[in-house]
């Protein structure tokens, strides 16, 4: 109760914030986007992350007008660091299943495109297998709103869902994001099978592919060659503050 009522009021003092995680194109060593991650500048206590308020802003509905907040913030910052010159940047952000449940979710999609002037075909929303398990038609017609929009789908945390393959061609999806737990051992032959079945996957399937939890630089060298270049994650850099991912775009132009 007592952290739900914390929640309300952070949403009023514009308390949360996005950390923006950047996407490399190992060909090009070229920043092609990132993903906005929500943290909440708790007034007393440290920096709070998702795991700390996700789950009860889910079971209070919070997270809709919360979701709302981030979809403007990630935008607008992308909108901002396109005028800046990167034009070709694009934005991933987290829906949850109950925002995707919401009867006014492409509408409010569409006015938050309008508002921040974003070109829809920036805008990545990403969605986890999970979610594909439940409420199928509901999620499908949503989805195609979505799509209708200009608005990409991704499938986060690939491979994880315990969930059939069936989704994948009812969908209207556009990039698999294979989970981290594919590639702890990338040099071990049944994993770097899965990794280069996921991307043949995808290929066939014309979808595109980025692996997620890069960490290390045997990963990042051994990726292209199972047919993945596009990467994220802490080998690059951590999700940071938009100050600094804006210097750190600014210093690689
Ligand atoms: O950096 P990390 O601790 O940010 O994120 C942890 C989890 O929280 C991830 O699974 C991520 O998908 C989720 N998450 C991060 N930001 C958001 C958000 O804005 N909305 C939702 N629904 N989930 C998010
Ligand atoms: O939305 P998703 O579940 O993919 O959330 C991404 C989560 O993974 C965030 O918590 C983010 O901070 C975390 N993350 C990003 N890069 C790495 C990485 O290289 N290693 C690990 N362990 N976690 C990462
Ligand atoms: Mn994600
Ligand atoms: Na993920």
């Amino acid at each position: 109760r007592r952290l739900e009522n914390e929640l309300h009021k952070a949403l009023q003092l514009d308390e949360f914030i996005l950390h923006y995680q950047p996407q490399i194109d190992v060909k090009t060593n070229s920043i092609i986007g990132m993903e906005a991650l929500i943290r909440w500048e708790h007034p007393t206590r440290n920096l709070l992350y998702p795991n700390d308020f996700i789950a009860l802003a889910e079971e209070s509905g919070l997270i809709v007008p919360i979701g709302q907040k981030v979809l403007e913030l990630a935008c607008k910052q992308c909108k901002d660091w396109q005028e800046m010159g990167h034009t070709d940047l694009r934005i991933g952000v987290n829906l949850s299943q109950i925002q995707l449940r919401q009867p006014d979710l492409v509408e409010s999609v569409r006015r938050v495109l309008e508002m921040t002037g974003l070109e829809p075909s920036f805008l990545e929303l990403e969605i986890t297998e999970s979610i594909a398990m439940h409420n199928t038609d509901l999620v499908i017609e949503q989805l195609n709103g979505l799509v209708a929009l200009g608005v990409q789908i991704s499938i986060d945390d690939f491979g994880t869902g315990f969930s059939s393959l069936s989704y994948l061609s009812k969908f209207p999806i556009h990039r698999l994001k294979i989970d981290r737990s594919f590639i702890t051992n990338i040099t071990n032959k049944s994993e770097s099978a899965i990794v280069s079945s996921i991307v043949g996957l995808a290929q066939n399937l014309n979808l595109g592919v980025i692996v997620e939890g890069v960490e290390t630089e045997l990963q990042r060298i051994t990726l292209p060659a199972l047919g993945c270049h596009e990467m994220q994650g802490y080998l690059f850099s951590r999700p940071m503050p938009a100050i600094q991912f804006g210097s750190i775009l600014e210093s690689r132009i």
